[in-house]
């Protein structure tokens, strides 16, 4: 018997499984930006355990695959915006007057070089533009083009202390009253190709519904992971300290932290 006979097997299991699911986020593709029903098999894939997610994506994918990218053709004729669409507080209210002139972005925390960045300094560094599709844990997808700089550029000059684990991601609004918005990814995501910190969507400066000035594109991911109004981020080596402890705002509230699709 092939001394790997058994992991072989193993692998083509889950290679079958990847294949179902392709089968089943192609057709979600075909329906835009339409609101999908709550059909069992489609919550089955979203809430499928994550720990079986992630190991599949990583065993046959590997860690810096990725994601598919769409043509110009397959954009969506309107992208949804969800979650916070707009942001009360003054001091925001004022960035937006002025086109986030003044707006910086903060990198610190388990870094050598914490630095601050302003929307001309991440314009001026290399880009990267994807066209992809963003799935919502709420049964929705659509397609967009999505241009920015690679966290991976930004982490390269900042030097992650030996001890940083994750990258939180603070943002400007407070959700349904209840709390500031923040996410977290860990290393293998933060330093993926398409992981790109977004100032512009489908051509455009990126609006407020989206998350002007910045938000991130994470696209092995669902679309709560996909922070908007980023104004910090902050290496750590654990959240546990972090509002609710779980990594996110909708972690807190019973999401899975990794979110993968
Ligand atoms: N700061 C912030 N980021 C957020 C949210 C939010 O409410 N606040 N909602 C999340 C969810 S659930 C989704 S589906 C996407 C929606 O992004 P869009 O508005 O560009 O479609 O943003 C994610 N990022
Ligand atoms: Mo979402």
């Amino acid at each position: 018997m092939p001394r790997n006979e058994g992991s072989t097997s193993a692998r083509s299991s889950r290679r079958s499984f990847l294949r179902g699911l392709g089968v089943a986020t192609g057709t979600l593709a075909l329906t835009g930006c339409d609101a999908l029903s709550q059909a069992p098999w489609f919550r089955k894939i979203l809430f499928f355990d994550e720990q079986v997610t992630r190991r599949v994506q990583r065993a046959i994918l590997g860690q810096s695959d990725l994601a598919r990218e769409y043509t110009e053709d397959d954009l969506s004729p309107a992208f949804r915006a969800n979650g916070s669409t707009s942001i009360d507080d003054p001091d925001y209210q004022a960035m937006v007057a002025n086109g986030f002139a003044d707006w910086k972005l903060k990198l610190d925390g388990l870094v050598e070089n914490p630095g601050e960045f302003s929307l001309a300094d991440l314009r001026g560094m290399p880009s990267r533009t994807q066209i992809t599709r963003h799935d919502c844990v709420e049964g929705w997808s659509c397609i967009g083009k999505w241009k920015g700089v690679q966290l991976s550029h930004l982490l390269e000059q900042a030097n992650l202390k030996p001890d940083a684990r994750y990258l939180v991601f603070h943002c400007a609004d407070t959700l349904y009253g209840q709390a500031l918005y923040y996410e977290s990814i860990g290393l293998e995501d933060a330093f993926h190709p398409q992981t790109i910190l977004a100032y512009e969507m489908n051509d455009e400066t990126l609006t407020v519904p989206h998350g002007a000035p910045l938000r991130v594109r994470i696209e092995r991911q669902l679309g709560y992971k996909m922070a908007k109004y980023i104004m910090r981020i902050e290496a750590v080596e654990s959240f546990d300290h972090l509002y609710g402890g779980k990594g996110g705002f909708w972690e807190d509230r019973g999401y899975e932290w990794y979110g993968g699709i």
